[in-house]
């Protein structure tokens, strides 16, 4: 037996394996390690030899399998394996492959399951980038208490804002005044105040978001989010004007808004329309995607209803808007070109007039008459809901008198008609004995009441007589 050198007990042959004496023990148990009983000895007494020891790391490394069959081929002794130099043991005893084998069983499970999960955490990493575009696009809502809480395309929560108002009002609410412009049961025109749509064409979809409470309190601000629920910009409404010797501070309320692309250059605009509590001035607002100021126009009264058409078919879109002027206390329509939206409308009494604001830049202000027996006690029309058709022609509904007006798209007036809410309330006031019958060419008569604002002379003038269609 060449070179063969011998440990004499468990601390010998742990410190030549260099591990401790429990390893020890359990691989002579578990992997057979080469340990020797001495019969009679003392309880424990064991001895190993170097050769025998080397040979098991061998093989249990897998690094010299033919060395190890190789002992009873060339000896024909069995346990006298061949030796092999410290530096290369030292090597194998140090190696990555031979520790692992030599791993005890937990390490070795514990480092399976590390590369278990190593595996599952890139599978699932793989399959969140792969979905990440759609679940996490701005879809849906929920309100919750004080919350937007916003979902997607799956009703799943992205994100939520705490907006600080008790008094938000609800999903109805909100449900009624999602996306897009709409009438209500009585052919009302509402606006969204909530909207989800990729403004900006950055592939995100923006949250566009106006707060609105049961109180009616600090309404006034647009907030628009990010698909990942970062504010991007707020839009605040109003601000402290003086109209003759009154202020008006900088309390608005947003009545809602409407997305359009009013530049046709692929990205969409913002209209917005907001008035002064309680009543006017109204503000009506153009804002790009970042939220700038393209234009804003005051009129003294309110908006109800907007919307956007190319009157004149030349590719570019024209804004119409209807409503109510406080100072006439009639309907009013009116025309703008979307890239001169300035100034406020045409007024005559000083008190109605702001000193901090020019003169409108309206292509069109039309004043809508009066029916004269209706609320005589306090007499006052306006204008509902627009309703535009294909040939472009425009139907104006009256809120109090229920009649439509109507103009072709040069804003030339066609005629009144009557609806079910005129002749009710007519007959209502014919069987109270308060009206005579009414005239049959009243409504032809009405209609000449119809007024322009003409911008030179400065007056209400039928169409026909204007100096100036600006
Ligand atoms: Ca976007
Ligand atoms: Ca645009
Ligand atoms: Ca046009």
């Amino acid at each position: 037996m060449c070179n063969t050198s011998l440990f004499r007990s468990w601390k010998e042959i742990s410190a030549y394996l260099g591990v401790d004496k429990r390893t020890c023990l359990r691989w002579e148990k578990k992997l057979a390690l080469p340990v020797h009983r001495i019969e009679g000895g003392a309880k424990g007494s064991v001895f190993a030899y170097k050769e025998e020891l080397d040979a098991w790391i061998l093989v249990r490394s897998g690094q010299h399998p033919k060395a190890v069959l190789s002992v009873e081929d060339e000896s024909g002794e069995k346990g006298h394996p061949p030796t092999i130099s410290r530096e290369e043991l030292s090597r194998l005893i140090r190696g990555r492959v031979f520790r692992q084998i030599l791993a005890p069983p937990r390490t070795r499970r514990l480092l399976i399951g590390f590369h278990v999960l190593a595996i599952a955490a890139i599978a699932a990493l793989f399959f969140l980038l792969r979905v990440k575009p759609m679940s996490r696009s701005p879809h849906g809502f929920r309100i919750e208490g004080e919350h937007l809480v916003v979902l997607n395309p799956r009703g799943k929560e992205i994100w939520r804002k705490d907006t600080g108002f008790r008094d938000l009002l609800g999903q109805d609410f909100y449900g009624s005044r999602l996306q897009t412009r709409r009438l209500d049961e009585t052919e009302r025109a509402v606006f969204p105040c909530l909207a989800f749509k990729d403004i900006d064409l950055d592939g995100g979809r923006e949250v566009l978001f106006a707060a609105k409470t049961a109180d009616e309190m600090s309404e006034g601000v647009l907030f628009c989010y990010a698909a990942d629920g970062r504010e991007r910009w707020r839009f605040k409404a109003g601000r402290d004007l003086v109209f003759g010797d009154r202020l008006f501070p900088a309390d608005y309320r947003i009545q809602g808004f409407d997305l359009c692309d009013i530049d046709r250059n692929g990205d969409l605009e913002i209209l917005l329309l907001a008035f002064h509590k309680p009543d006017w001035p109204c503000q009506f607002v153009l804002l790009d995607a970042r939220g700038k100021i393209l234009g804003e126009y005051w009129n003294a009264g309110q908006w109800s209803d907007f919307q956007v058409v190319d009157l004149n078919g030349d590719g570019r879109v024209e804004i119409v808007a209807a409503g109510v002027n406080n100072e006439y206390r009639t309907g009013v329509l009116a025309v703008f070109d979307p890239a001169q939206v300035s100034g406020m409308s045409p007024q005559l009494e000083s008190g109605f007039r702001s000193a901090g604001l020019s003169r409108g830049t309206e292509k069109f202000y039309v004043r809508l008459p009066r029916v004269p027996f209706l609320r005589p006690e306090e007499p006052v029309e306006s204008a509902k809901s627009l309703f535009l058709y294909e040939n472009k022609d425009i139907s104006v509904l009256m809120a109090e008198s229920g009649l439509f007006a109507h103009f072709n798209s040069a804003l030339v007036f066609l005629g009144f008609s009557s609806s079910h809410t005129f002749e009710r309330q007519v007959n209502l006031l014919l069987a109270g004995g308060k009206i005579a019958l009414p005239p049959s060419d009243f409504l032809e008569t009405l209609g000449k009441k119809v007024l322009y604002w003409d911008g030179q002379a400065r007056a209400w003038t039928p169409r026909q007589a204007m100096s100036s269609t600006w």
